[in-house]
């Protein structure tokens, strides 16, 4: 081990210097609103504060499958919420999410408006409301519940941990990365080995667990997060592929993956979506053209 930064931790932590990393200039140690903005209200029942990151992409992916199965009641208005300008931090944002994290969702169908935050509730939360997607009976609820909170655990290895430390951290800490690489790759072995045994994740059916588990291990195994492909030698994980290859050919984890999308090929990026038309109209690349 050589690259070990010198550190002695004080007394007392305190927050006193921008720390260099990637989102230094939103990152804070306390809670709450930055500055007061209301948020966006559209005219569908759903209303979808988010952004296009694995975890953003869970919701939208679920609410096209959604409206793919014919539940006119998911319709949505799905609005930008750029966090690395801190807009998770508007007054509006943290009433729906007081973790100021995306996603967040308001659902204004009925008497009262509803707010749901986390990626991991507001996937069970559509699957109860719409009865899709998660098995009514056991043992299939459990094991699609297993593998949902799976996730919802494991993620953070792979995005705050690894991700963090191969990509984003001001210095390449080999300590950090080893910690994290050799955690993810046993985590990407769990999938292989269950993906081995069984079609999707939760057993035969596609469910909210596939959509959960689909944006962070299939994108790694695809090489779109972190340039990592070939460090975590993914082409191991032949199961996971088999997968993630399977649920991409989903035209609704098509569409899912383009909503709230500011980067990559501008065919991909819709920024907003508030009509089903919009895939077809409202592309940057469509817009671009038109101004
Ligand atoms: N456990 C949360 C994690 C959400 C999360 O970490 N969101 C990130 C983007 S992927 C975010 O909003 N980060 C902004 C920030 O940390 O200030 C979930 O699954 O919804």
């Amino acid at each position: 081990m050589t690259n070990l930064p010198e550190y002695t931790p004080p007394s007392v932590w305190t927050w006193n210097k921008p720390n260099g990393g990637a989102f230094a200039s939103v990152n804070r140690p306390v809670a709450g609103p930055t500055h007061e903005k209301e948020l966006p209200v559209g005219r569908h029942p759903l209303q979808l504060y988010s952004l296009a990151t694995p975890n953003g992409q869970k919701v939208t992916i679920m609410l096209e499958e959604l409206l793919a199965l014919g539940h006119t009641g998911a319709e949505y208005d799905a609005w930008l919420i750029r966090i690395g300008e801190g807009e998770q931090f508007g007054s509006g944002f943290v009433e729906v999410n007081p973790n100021s994290k995306i996603p967040a969702l308001m659902d204004r169908s009925g008497a009262t408006p509803l707010r749901v935050f986390e990626s991991g509730a507001i996937l069970m939360y559509l699957a109860e409301k719409f009865g899709a997607f998660l098995p009514t009976t056991q043992p299939a609820r459990a094991e699609c519940l297993s593998w949902l909170f799976w996730q919802m655990g494991s993620a953070p290895y792979l995005g705050g941990g690894f991700g963090h430390f191969y990509a984003y951290a001001p210095v390449k800490i080999e300590y950090a990365i080893d910690r994290y690489a050799m955690e993810v790759k046993r985590q990407l072995d769990v999938l292989d080995r269950r993906l081995a045994e069984s079609e999707y994740l939760g057993g035969s059916d596609y469910t909210i667990a596939d959509i959960a588990v689909f944006p962070w291990y299939g994108g790694l195994v695809k090489g779109w997060q972190y340039g990592a492909a070939e460090f975590l030698s993914v082409h191991e994980y032949t199961h996971v592929l088999r997968w993630a290859d399977a649920i991409l050919a989903r035209p609704a984890v098509k569409r899912g993956r383009m909503v709230n999308r500011v980067s990559g090929d501008l065919s991909s990026q819709l920024h907003e979506r508030h009509d089903a038309d919009d895939f077809n109209t409202k592309t940057q690349d469509k817009l671009q053209a038109q101004s």
